[in-house]
This record gives C-alpha cells, structure tokens and sequence, in this order.
C-alpha cells in the first residue's frame, strides 16, 4: 500500500483524518506521529521541517497545500526531477475575488478617506467615484488572478489585466511584456497584485513602477510580500501620490510589531488571510492527483520549474 505523509502543523490531524477518508487505498500518516521515511510515496503539505525530503528516498511527488511555491521552491531537499505540484484554485479564486472587490470598493467609497474624517468628528461630503471611472489593474491572470480580473469586471469595472505569456479572460482588456506593464500601471486607480514570487517578479513593484499608477492609486498586495517596497509605498502614500493600500502579504510574516505599516493612516494589514486553504476542496484535487499518477495521465497544477510558478 502507498503512503502519504501529512505536513500541515496543527492541521496535520485534521487532513489526515480527511485523506485516510478520501482515499482508503492509502496509508495516511502524519508528522505528528511516527512513520517509516523509506516508506513514503507522497508528501502533501506545507513548512516541512529542513531536510525532510531528503530523508524519504521512494518519495515520487509532493503537493503544495497552497496555490503559492516560492517557500518550497527555495529548498534544497526538493530535486528538480520530483514533481512539485500546487493547488488551483481549490476554494481560494472566490475568497480572492471578496477580497480584491473589498479593496476595489475601498478606494471606490472612499473608505480610508471617511474613517480619517471619522476620527475627527468631520461631516463632509467626498465627490463621489462610479465603478466605470474606477480602472483595475490585475497583475497575473492564473487561477486566481483570472477569476479577481473576471469577477471585478463582470461587477462593472474596467479591467485590465497583465500576463507573462498572452491571455484572454473574458471581458478583460489583456496585455503582457513590459510595455504592457507601463500601460496598465499608468492607467490603474486600483491595482491587484496576484503574481507569484517568482525571480522575475520579487522587487517588481519598486518605487519607479509604483509611481507610474494613476494619483491617488490604491494597491491592492494579496501574492507575496517580496513583490514591493514597503518603503517606497508608505513615501508614495505620504506624498500624495498614492491613495493607500490594502495588504496581506510581506517580506517577513508575522509583520513586526514595530514596522510602520500597522499604524499607518491608510494601510489596512489582514494576517495572509485573503484566500486560505480549504481542508475539503485541497483533498479532494490531491487525491484526484494520487489517482491520475497512478494510472499514468497528466497531473493537474505542477509547478514549471524553468519558470519557477
Ligand atoms: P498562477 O500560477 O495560476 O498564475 C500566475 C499568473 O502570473 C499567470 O497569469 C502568469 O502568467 C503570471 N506571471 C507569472 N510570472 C510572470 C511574469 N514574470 N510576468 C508577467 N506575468 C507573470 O498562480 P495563482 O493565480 O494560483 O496564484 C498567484 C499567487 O497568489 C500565488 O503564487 C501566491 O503567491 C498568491 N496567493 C496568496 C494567497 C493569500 O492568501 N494571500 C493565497 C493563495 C495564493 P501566464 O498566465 O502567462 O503563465
Ligand atoms: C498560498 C498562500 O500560496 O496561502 O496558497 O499564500
């Protein structure tokens, strides 16, 4: 019989109950209890201990309990021969989509705008902002990305949306290479970044590219903290530039209690929440995975390891 080793910290009990459920074909064992290294198939998890992978020699493939790579990728216990294969979507497009409407409608109702006021006991009235005055920028259009750049629009905003190779996404205004890049950054009041962390992308919104938004922008940041510069946002901010941001991601989770993102004015923190792994949909397209290995065909989501998503 295969096994399947479970690495999800405090979670770790509840999907091995689940996979033991789904697939009864297969031993589910889980690092918080013991197991025999030589006999592990598949790893499906996330912050496996350092050196893990090298310590299961019949490992055939492992799977990410999130959309995101870049932790895994990183190590040096995971050959480039052994398939590395993530989450799509998996109940995270809808929560992604809540998530960048909630920062659309931020800056639309002016949301940072009004609390300030409220502050000051100020009764006055902003000029209001329509959806079709309010362009959407949507950095990457995977499975999520795609679904926040279709959703937004289908809800009555213009979008545009940029991709490294060229997409289609109904509704969608879409463009790619860097001229496309400048284009949307300097036609965007509200942008959404859901590009993986990838080397091409780490640093990819500095101060320079930030600076091409519309005045008064608002970032919307839900991929990974190593894509901005935190510096040159909160100066943008404090410029006038930008308008404010909404961010979920950074360099260094937990944020520090003392980085001046969490005090700042116009910056709304969320702990990495805006889309989280759902227990039932992620053992479900993992095990469809196990069983589409098993019987020979493509598996569903594996990570391109020349281009590092
Ligand atoms: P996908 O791999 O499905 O999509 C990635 C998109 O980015 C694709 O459209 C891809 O282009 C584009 N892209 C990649 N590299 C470049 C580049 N150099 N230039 C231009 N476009 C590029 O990823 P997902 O949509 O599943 O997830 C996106 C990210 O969201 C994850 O990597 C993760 O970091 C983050 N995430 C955050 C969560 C949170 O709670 N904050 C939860 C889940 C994910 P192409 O279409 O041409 O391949
Ligand atoms: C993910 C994440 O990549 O939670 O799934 O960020």
């Amino acid at each position: 019989m295969e096994t399947l080793l479970v690495v999800a910290a405090a979670e770790t009990p509840v999907y091995r109950a689940r996979f033991a459920q789904a697939m009864p074909d297969l031993h589910v064992v889980g690092t918080d209890e013991g197991f025999d290294p030589a006999a592990v198939d598949y790893v499906a998890g996330w912050h496996a201990a350092p050196g893990l992978f090298a310590t299961l020699p019949g490992l055939r493939a492992v799977f990410a309990l999130g959309a995101g790579v870049d932790a895994l990728l990183a190590r040096d216990d995971l050959p480039a021969s052994l398939p590395l294969v993530r989450l799509l979507d998996a109940g995270m497009a809808e929560q992604m989509v809540e998530y960048a409407l909630f920062g659309a409608l931020t800056w639309q109702r002016r949301v940072h705008d009004y609390d300030l006021q409220q502050r000051h006991r100020l009764w006055r009235k902003q000029p209001p902002r329509t959806r079709g005055e309010t362009a959407i920028g949507v950095l990457g259009l995977g499975s999520l990305g795609g679904a926040v750049a279709g959703e937004l629009a289908r809800f009555g905003y213009p979008v545009t949306g940029w991709s490294r190779r060229p997409r289609e996404v109904d509704g969608v205004r879409c463009l790619h290479g860097d001229d496309g890049l400048v284009q949307l950054l300097g036609e965007t009041d509200v942008l959404v970044n859901l590009l993986p962390s990838t080397p091409q992308t780490r640093g990819l919104l500095d101060r320079h590219r930030l600076g091409l938004l519309r005045p008064g922008a608002y970032l919307v940041q839900a991929s990974r903290g190593d894509q901005f510069d935190h510096a040159a946002l909160v100066d943008l901010i404090d410029d006038g530039c930008l308008g404010g941001a909404l961010l979920d991601v950074f360099e260094r989770e937990p944020l520090p209690t003392d980085s001046p993102l969490w005090t700042h004015p116009r910056i709304r923190i969320t702990p990495h929440v805006a889309a989280t792994t759902l227990v039932e949909p992620a053992v479900q397209q993992i095990a469809d995975n196990i069983r589409r290995l098993r019987g020979g065909e493509p598996l569903q989501g594996v990570v391109d390891r020349r281009q590092d998503y």
